[in-house]
């Protein structure tokens, strides 16, 4: 058992200021001009983003680790432990089709978990180029995407321990691009929203397999109290039961998905899960809000200025989203 400590920070575009010292770099992830193909850099697995748009934040999101960490590649994917945390990244290059590859890709990335003993998934983003877009066949790149992924988990070895919190968002150029972490000895409890249907049982109209996630996944450490533990809340829409409310409407859409997000960490939902503890939105930190439409971000950040202390890191980005019908989408974090 280790006590090793991840945290997370986000480095503006023209900051120069790195990781505190001390802290090793875990892995980077670069909301930027560019979708990269992962790759080891200073050490570190990177990947780039295309996210970043004028209006928008630009910015690198770094997980450090207070334990020095080391790096590799395994079946195109990138990744780097420290005896207790392990960060993966990956990419699908723009493809006529993406279920095959994705269903490969979330493969390999089961594969070393199983393989370097990092069983507990906490949590996993998805970057999809031309999410609303209709692949080679016809099939909305969304729902190509979603059936790949849910191959993989039907696939995954039993040992690994997940279907954990996710984001399945836009990004300004094609192909997917994804980064995972997992743990060794942590417990991971994944918690789902009564409010919402969970993800995982959709009903057929929304794609041939439904998406692979829970609303939120929280990370009990080995030896620490059992009813505390960082909650990494999935990206969350204007979704009641499984139907997108509030169409065209984005002051409507941000507010439901707030309290999407309130009542998901409120101790009232914790204990419907059997789970003790509770919180609210201003204990969320690291969060990210993605707007459909440029002309929506003063409305966003009206809506996130009024419940985030400022303490709470938000940054915006201009995305598609997974539903043509959902402008706003909003994740976080609550260390
Ligand atoms: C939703 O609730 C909105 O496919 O990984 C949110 C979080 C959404 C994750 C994913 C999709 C994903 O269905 C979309």
């Amino acid at each position: 058992m280790t006590n090793n400590q991840i945290d997370c920070m986000f480095q503006y575009e023209n900051e120069q200021a790195g990781p505190p010292g001390g802290r090793h770099v875990l892995g980077r992830v670069v909301f930027g001009e560019a979708s990269t193909a992962p790759a080891v850099r200073d050490g570190a697995p990177e990947l780039g983003l295309h996210m970043a748009s004028p209006g928008f934040d630009h910015f690198t999101e770094i997980w450090t680790t207070d334990a020095p960490a080391q790096s590799g590649e395994h079946r195109g994917l990138v990744y780097a432990h420290d005896g207790e945390y392990l960060f993966c990244a990956g990419r699908v290059p723009e493809s006529g089709t993406y279920r095959e590859q994705t269903r490969e890709a979330y493969e390999a990335a089961f594969e070393l978990m199983d393989r370097l003993d990092y069983r507990h998934v906490f949590r996993m983003w998805n970057f999809i180029g031309g999410i609303n877009e209709d692949n080679a066949e016809g099939l909305e790149i969304y729902r190509d995407f979603c059936f790949g992924r849910a191959e993989a988990f039907e696939a995954k070895p039993d040992r690994v321990h997940c279907m954990p919190a996710a984001t399945g968002i836009g990004s300004r150029s094609g192909g997917v691009s994804f980064f995972f972490l997992a743990s060794r000895t942590g417990a991971t409890q994944n918690i789902e929203n009564r409010r919402q249907v969970p993800a995982f049982e959709y009903p057929p109209q929304y794609g041939p397999k439904s998406p692979s996630f829970a609303r939120a996944t929280r990370l009990v450490t080995a030896g620490g109290d059992e009813t505390r533990g960082a909650v990494y809340v999935s990206g969350t829409a204007s979704i009641t039961g499984h139907e997108t409310l509030h169409a065209g409407d984005i002051v409507a859409q941000c507010e439901l998905s707030l309290e999407n997000i309130a009542h998901l960490v409120s101790s009232g939902n914790l204990a419907n899960g059997g789970l003790e503890g509770g919180h609210d939105l201003k204990d969320l930190r690291w969060v990210k809000a993605y707007v459909r439409h440029e002309e929506h971000l003063p409305a966003v950040r009206e809506a996130c200025a009024g419940v985030f202390p400022p303490q709470t890191h938000v940054v915006f980005l201009n995305v598609d989203i997974c539903r043509d019908d959902l402008l706003v989408e909003i994740e976080g974090i609550v260390p």
